[in-house]
């Protein structure tokens, strides 16, 4: 399972690029904002620990298809709203959106979040088509390993910004 949650990772971000954020867009977007932010895996593996009773909504201990996509819609829209992402890492880091991205998420769009979440879940909830703790922290994690291009462990730089993209679903056919 780890391999295709793997595969799944990659294509996302891949999907990024086939979308136009080249890599000339990357690093302009690098310089401008979220210099000097850094996440580590820590950061990540704290924060999907913390979330994962908000993302259970009806807290039995499992995330189910519909818990996982209401989120994805709900985290989504928050941070294009706000125009920043929230990490509860050892400490809480603000990631910043670039200003192009911020605004409400269109009805279009909250229905294209919902059906992409809804179909990657498969993937990473098994068999059983339930999420539980494990699995999801799994996934948060195999997610940022995907986006720490230069495998050093932590996110800095474009990979910062990829983050909020990726959480952001931004723009919402590449994720
Ligand atoms: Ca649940
Ligand atoms: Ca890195």
């Amino acid at each position: 399972m780890k391999r295709s949650l793997g595969i799944i990772a990659g294509a996302m971000v891949i999907g990024f690029g086939a979308a136009g954020f080249a890599d000339n867009t990357r690093t302009e977007l690098a310089q401008a904002i979220n210099v000097g932010t850094v996440i580590k895996k820590a950061d990540i593996r704290l924060d999907a620990e913390i979330r994962f009773a908000e993302v259970d909504a009806n807290s039995d201990g499992f995330i189910s298809r519909d818990e996982y996509a209401g989120s994805a819609v709900v985290m989504a829209s928050l941070a294009r709203f706000n125009g920043e992402v929230l990490i509860d890492g050892s400490y809480a880091i603000t990631v910043s959106l670039p200003e192009e991205m911020i605004g409400r998420v269109s009805m279009g769009e909250r229905s294209t979040i919902d059906a992409v979440a809804r179909s990657s879940f498969s993937y990473m909830a098994g068999d059983d088509g339930l999420m539980n703790r494990r699995e999801w922290v799994a996934a948060r994690l195999a997610e940022f390993a995907a986006i720490d291009f230069n495998k050093d462990g932590a996110l800095h730089g474009d990979e910062v910004n990829v983050f909020a993209l990726r959480v952001a679903r931004y723009p919402t056919n590449a994720v």
